[in-house]
């Protein structure tokens, strides 16, 4: 077995962005500038957001965190997003999700202008990814092919099983593993909580891609020896013995899969990081598109 280090490798991304943008600065360039919005106070999301905000700092783009309360209306959080689509000073944003339950997410997704939704949610840039067109691709997903890209892991003609289809992963996942790209070229199957037999799926893969939000799910008995095993999962589980309280499981059980799997990403340190360093590397191309 071998480890997908997401750590290491994002760590390598954003220190090639962070020389981009010394150049572009030396050059008399203004910085690249990342802007979120969270509404509420959730642990988890105010987590993301911060590292989201500490990685532009540490490569030298400029950020701007809004923070909203969750009882804003929603017309209120809608006009909020259109101050930051009219922001010129702006390369793109994100709406931390998820959102408080009297927001409709798919009118704050509508709302992102196209040309700076950076985490890649508008219906036009889904559009534009499934039709192999250059646009900002989901950071989850796109995290995941640099990873396999990095590491050259070999995907054309290979079966990759998904388990989830969220818009966030398992559908755009799918999606681009099945692209006429490099990575890509894999035969894909996209199974979810009515799939029958998952088992005897999972078994036929040789890449397994699991986004579910449930610890552990994914045991030994389940994964052909020699599988590539990326495991999307993040779930908080209260942990005393942990200075945070909690401690971070994927939906790998790790020891066991590990045993059998070529490669895998561990949690946390594998996908994880993957998914900041794709923002910041669509944040960097929407100020080139832009420049
Ligand atoms: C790591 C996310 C579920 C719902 C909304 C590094 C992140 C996570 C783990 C991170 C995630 C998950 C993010 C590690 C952003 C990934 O070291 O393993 C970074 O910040 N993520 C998000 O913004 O919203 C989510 C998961």
């Amino acid at each position: 077995m071998k480890l997908l280090d997401g750590k290491f490798t994002s760590n390598q991304i954003k220190e090639e962005i962070a020389v981009e943008v010394a150049d572009i600065k030396a050059k008399g360039g203004r910085a690249p500038h990342l802007a979120a919005i969270l509404v509420g106070e959730d642990g988890a999301s105010l987590t993301y957001v911060n590292s989201k905000v500490k990685a532009c700092e540490k490569i030298g783009f400029d950020s701007t965190l809004v923070r909203l309360p969750a009882d804003i209306k929603e017309e209120a959080l809608l006009a909020e997003i259109e101050k930051l689509n009219n922001n010129e000073g702006l390369d793109g944003f994100i709406v931390q999700l998820p959102l408080p339950k009297h927001i409709d997410e798919n009118k704050v997704i509508d709302a992102v202008h196209p040309d700076k939704d950076v985490d890649g949610f508008h219906p036009s840039n889904v559009g534009k990814m499934v039709l192999n067109q250059p646009t900002f691709l989901p950071a989850t997903p796109m995290g995941i092919m640099e990873l396999l890209k990095r590491y050259n892991i070999e995907t054309s003609g290979k079966h990759c099983v998904v388990i989830g289809r969220s818009h966030i992963v398992g559908s755009p996942i799918s999606i681009l593993m099945a692209r006429k790209t490099n990575p890509g070229n894999a035969t894909v199957t996209l199974t979810h909580s009515r799939t029958k037999n998952l088992k005897e799926i999972t078994l036929q893969a040789d890449i397994i891609v699991i986004a579910l939000g449930i610890p552990e799910y994914l045991t030994g008995d389940m994964v052909k020896e020699g599988a590539v095993v990326i495991d999307v999962g993040i779930t908080r589980v209260a942990d005393d013995t942990k200075k945070s309280g909690f401690k971070l499981y994927g939906d790998v059980k790790f020891d066991e899969v590990a045993e059998k799997s070529s490669f895998i990403t561990p949690v946390p340190g594998g996908v994880g990081p993957m998914t900041i360093a794709s923002l910041l590397m669509n944040t960097l191309d929407s100020y080139k598109r832009r420049n």
